[in-house]
């Protein structure tokens, strides 16, 4: 039987499906919310990182957890289909991390990140982070109710993707163009993929980073401590009105 198209609205924009997946949208769009609400409550900032598959989010999150480990108290949550492969790479950098493994399924849903988050002790945290499955299409429709959502492109997967792939650039905060240190080797224009990018999305900020050379994960950083103090900013300037 034909399935009928249809639009639905989610946290991040509108999107064309049909009636099952619309309710599986629903459905999950109510447990981001309620995530977003703990979050809140919890006084946490909450970060969905998305890309391709081997673009360098576990390599990043490695040495963000490097520099950032003892100035926040931050933890990761990491979806896969299969192994604890990038939990334990980030356990072996000291990082407390928690694999979520989804038998499959090729993007994290909001209940899985609450589930995972039942296993967290959340007092005191300042930042989770969650790394979801590797691809650009299926995690760019799931809400996490994350604050930002941040993007990776690798200078080794083609200048072509954000139009290929608009939702998740549409719905992205922030991008990050990783592996430059390649980009002598490789036929890849950064300007051309943040002009894009842009084309997509004006307001999607941009870094570029190479995780092993050491460039632009000062700023990275710096980023994600600015967010992270403007959240409890916010939350204390909200408490006494
Ligand atoms: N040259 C270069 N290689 C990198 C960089 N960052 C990561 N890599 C390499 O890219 C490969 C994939 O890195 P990962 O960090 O596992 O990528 P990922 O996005 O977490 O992969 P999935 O979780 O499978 O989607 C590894 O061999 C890394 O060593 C970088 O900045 N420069
Ligand atoms: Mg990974």
């Amino acid at each position: 039987m034909n399935q009928v198209e249809k639009s639905t609205k989610t946290a991040r924009g509108t999107v064309t499906c049909d009636n099952s997946t619309m309710h599986l949208l629903k459905a999950n769009d109510f447990v981001a919310a309620a995530i977003r609400k703990k979050a809140a409550a919890e006084n946490f900032l909450l970060l969905n990182i998305t890309s391709s598959a081997g673009s360098g989010k576990t390599t990043l999150l490695q040495e963000t957890a490097r520099r950032l480990g003892d100035k926040i108290n931050m933890k990761i949550l990491v979806g896969d289909l299969e192994t604890e492969r990038d939990a334990d790479r980030l356990r072996s950098v000291g990082a407390d991390a928690l694999q979520i493994v989804t038998g499959g399924i090729c993007h994290l849903e909001a209940q899985m990140v609450w589930q995972a988050m039942e296993g967290l002790n959340l007092e005191g945290l300042d930042l989770l982070i969650v790394e979801n499955v590797g691809n650009l299409v299926c995690p760019a429709s799931f809400d996490l109710g994350e604050d930002y959502r941040v993007t990776l492109i690798a200078t080794t997967e083609g200048d072509d993707k954000p139009k290929k792939y608009p939702r998740m650039f549409l719905t992205s905060e922030l991008l990050l163009v990783s592996k430059v240190d390649l980009i002598d080797y490789l036929p890849f224009s950064i300007d051309a993929v943040v002009a894009d990018a842009r084309d997509i999305n004006p307001n999607i900020g941009v870094i570029e980073i190479s995780s092993i050379k050491d460039i632009g994960i000062d700023e990275w950083c710096n980023w994600l401590l600015d967010r992270v103090a403007e959240k409890k900013a916010a939350k204390k300037e909200a408490a006494t009105g």
